[in-house]
């Protein structure tokens, strides 16, 4: 009996030494940090004065940060869908958030998929993909990931809506602002995701022997605008400023496809009520509450075993207007909805970039199709010809390297898209009308260049990048 034991006890032994520790395999642990709806309202990317992102900012200064980076898709789903298949809209056909993508694309090897492939262990919590946690992809998640639910129990006030009217079924049930008298505790939500996430950071056996893929997907700032009070007030009402690239008369000389997808009923219906200001307000505190919770996240990696072997990647799937081109929410091609925070940070010693990242600001127009060749690069892994970005690698090693890619966000019609080059922001409709801004000048797209001759040759220069080959809207098959 005795003997049986040992001899157990060495065969585990065996196979523990077979299974390649992360010094041994080399491949760097990844933390994959998302946060929802959050534009460029953080302090290093100066989209609104009052911002408040101490951490955003503490990373970014330690980071790649990319200035002129872009969603793939206009809203959360086709957003997420690209980040996490490598795929563009273009290629999938998956352009709306009512698409299923688990219906649409079953094949797909996320990036999860991928990694988990390839010896990675893939953990997370919160909300990466659309609703959804697509459980065969994640050894572990939280909550539990049979539950196909990505969010923890989160406070909600008891009567609602509290500060503005629904004005109708078009009206989307979550939006609404409210400080809320409660803890950090008691609202759990993203708050219950850094615990979690920051409790696997701490532990040395992270991942079981492998080098791990560890998702942290935080909600705020999304609607609804509901954070515990304390977070409200950095920013009292009669402080609030309006947002810096409203302009009135802003949409005359857009094209009318253009004017649709600018004008929905909310903004009005926000004026009505007179909360555009306590809107405001509500995004502040809520950009702010998800900054402090990614602090936390920090902290942990900070006094983690795993600190110099995790490469840090923070992003957001979509911007969000305010007020800005008379528009409410995303779903547009301006950069209001476009641009996002991107920061990448990259230890020394890393298979794929051995000499790491050093902080720089990088203005080269890149898109979040990126991000999965860029880890698969970066941890030494195989190239995937599905992917459909550049490896980013080349502008982590050097953030002035010269880059002939344009950035893409496909809205939710095909042939309906926003480029951005270098210097400038071209917009394309179906019906082959056509803004241009130069973003040097003109950082808000106040003024429609494309019928200005002075720059019809940088015009023709990036129409020439735009995808010619759209994959049609593709519908979810009925379910029988
Ligand atoms: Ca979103
Ligand atoms: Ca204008």
């Amino acid at each position: 009996m005795k003997i049986s034991i040992l001899i157990l006890f060495l065969c585990s032994l065996t196979l523990r030494a077979k299974e390649p520790s992360v010094e041994q395999s080399g491949k760097p642990n990844i933390l994959f940090i998302a946060l929802d709806d959050l534009n460029n309202w953080i302090g290093c990317l100066g989209g609104h004065p009052q911002a408040l992102t101490p951490n955003l900012d503490r990373l970014a200064a330690q980071s790649v940060l990319f200035t002129n980076a872009h969603c793939v898709g206009s809203a959360c789903n086709p957003s997420r869908t690209a980040i996490f298949t490598g795929q563009s809209p273009a290629t999938t056909g998956l352009y709306r958030n009512g698409q299923s993508m688990r219906e649409l694309l079953p094949e797909a090897e996320l990036l999860p998929d991928y990694l988990r492939r390839e010896g990675y262990y893939a953990s997370g919590s919160g909300k990466m993909l659309h609703y959804f946690i697509n459980a065969s992809s994640w050894d572990t998640y939280f909550p539990d990931k049979e539950k196909e639910d990505p969010f923890p129990f989160t406070l909600y006030p008891e009567e609602r809506p509290v500060s503005i009217p629904r004005a109708g079924k078009w009206m989307y049930v979550e939006t609404d602002w409210a400080a809320l008298d409660c803890t950090d505790e008691e609202f759990g939500g993203d708050y219950a995701v850094s615990n979690y996430i920051a409790d696997r950071l701490a532990d040395p056996d992270h991942g079981e022997g492998k080098p791990f893929f560890l998702a942290c997907g935080f909600y705020r700032p999304h609607e609804p605008w509901f954070v515990p009070k304390k977070y409200f007030e950095p920013f009292p009402l009669e402080s609030i400023q309006l947002p810096l690239g409203y302009k009135a008369d802003d949409l005359e000389d857009i094209p009318e496809r253009g004017q649709k997808y600018a004008r929905n009923r909310y903004f009005d219906h926000i004026r009505k009520h007179d909360q555009w200001k306590q809107a405001i307000q509500g995004y502040l505190a809520s950009i702010y509450f998800a900054d402090c919770q990614l602090g936390r996240v920090l902290d942990a990696l900070d006094k983690s075993p795993h600190k110099d072997n995790t490469i840090v990647v923070l992003w957001s799937d979509h911007g969000w207007h305010l007020g800005e081109k008379e528009h409410w929410q995303k779903y547009t091609a301006w950069h209001d909805n476009t641009n996002v925070p991107l920061m990448i940070r990259v230890p020394e010693g890393t298979t794929g970039l051995v000499a790491g990242t050093q902080p720089a600001r990088c203005t080269r127009p890149v898109s979040l199709l990126s991000l999965y060749p860029t880890l698969l690069e970066l941890a030494g892994l195989p190239e995937r010809e599905e992917n459909d970005g550049p490896s980013l690698v080349p502008l982590l090693e050097n953030p002035n390297a010269s880059w002939n890619h344009v950035a893409v966000t496909h809205l939710d019609h095909p042939g309906d898209m926003g480029i951005s080059d270098q210097e400038y922001r071209y917009i394309r409709y179906r019906d082959g009308s056509e803004e241009l801004y130069h973003l040097p000048t003109d950082p808000h797209e106040w003024h429609n260049l494309s019928a200005d001759h002075t720059h019809t040759k940088a015009l023709e220069a990036i129409r020439k990048k735009a995808p010619t080959k759209l994959a049609p809207l593709r519908e979810t098959p009925l379910k029988s």
